[in-house]
């Protein structure tokens, strides 16, 4: 028996049936980091590696209620946020969060397939009400344009400035990811209030599944596990992120990243 004393870290986010993304990510990563996982699902889809297939919200109650229970047992330590879905379920989270409990939030707006995560109308609350009180943000390149204003981000010069632009939104951190730039490594870029830090990393001849949700799981995991600073616990995500893809397994759909135990 386990007793008193796992971490707990808690995951706002949709369901991802084909198991690589999503909560379903969230959770993997969690257990492999030795942390308790709670989950308050935000959305069911039906996917695969490839492409959505069906999205089901769950209303504002049904959050509300899955938060009040996990808040209610657990003394949750870090929390994440995925994909939120509707301006309901964002006004009904952003109302609801501790703010002395770490948030990572993983800004997830739109499916690589191109299937809206978060509702069009649903921006300007997520970023007035919930961005605000994020401990760290990680949109890849097309969230940071989408959430700087800036146009296509094409160089470093390009992602700091618009890390700076979210920054000035309120979150202490932005973690600019570099996997959709065109460039032989990954080098994702940290921007606090003043400073910069770059993480290079190894781009792997396969593009899988679920990276960005590991990513920031494996981020909410270790503030929750170790309580380190953000720039360490961004630098151990990295490299928990580089093993799950280094283990990708592939489907008759593509590649899906695969978190295992460290
Ligand atoms: O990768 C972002 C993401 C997050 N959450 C869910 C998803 C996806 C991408 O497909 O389906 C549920």
């Amino acid at each position: 028996m386990q007793g008193p004393g796992l971490p707990v870290a808690g995951t706002i986010a949709g369901s991802d049936c084909s198991g690589g993304a999503g909560i379903q990510a969230d959770l993997k990563t969690f257990s492999a980091l030795g942390v308790w996982g709670c989950t308050v699902v935000t959305a069911v889809t039906a996917q695969t590696g490839k492409c959505v297939t069906g999205v089901w919200n769950e209303s504002p109650e049904s959050v509300a209620a899955q938060l009040d229970a996990v808040t209610g047992e657990f003394p949750v330590a870090a929390w994440k946020t995925g994909m939120l879905a509707t301006r309901d379920i964002v006004r009904t989270v952003a109302g609801r969060l501790d703010s002395r409990v770490p948030l990572v939030i993983d800004p997830v707006l739109v499916a690589s397939g191109g299937q809206a995560l978060l509702d069009e109308d649903a921006l300007d609350l997520f970023i007035r009400e919930l961005v605000p009180q994020a401990t760290l943000i990680t949109p890849n390149l097309s969230e940071a344009a989408k959430l700087s204003g800036l146009g296509s981000l094409t160089s470093d010069e390009d992602s700091i400035a618009a890390g700076n632009r979210i920054l000035d939104l309120g979150p202490e951190y932005v973690l600019i990811k570099g996997g959709h730039r065109a460039t032989e490594d990954v080098t994702d870029i940290l921007v606090g209030k003043g400073m910069v830090r770059y993480y290079p990393g190894t781009r792997y001849p396969c593009d899988p599944h679920g990276t960005g949700c590991t990513l920031s799981a494996a981020i909410t995991a270790y503030l929750a596990r170790d309580a380190i600073p953000v720039e360490d616990a961004v630098l151990l995500g990295k490299q928990f992120v580089e093993n799950a893809v280094r283990s990708a397994m592939r489907t008759s759909a593509g590649w899906q990243v695969n978190p295992g135990p460290v």
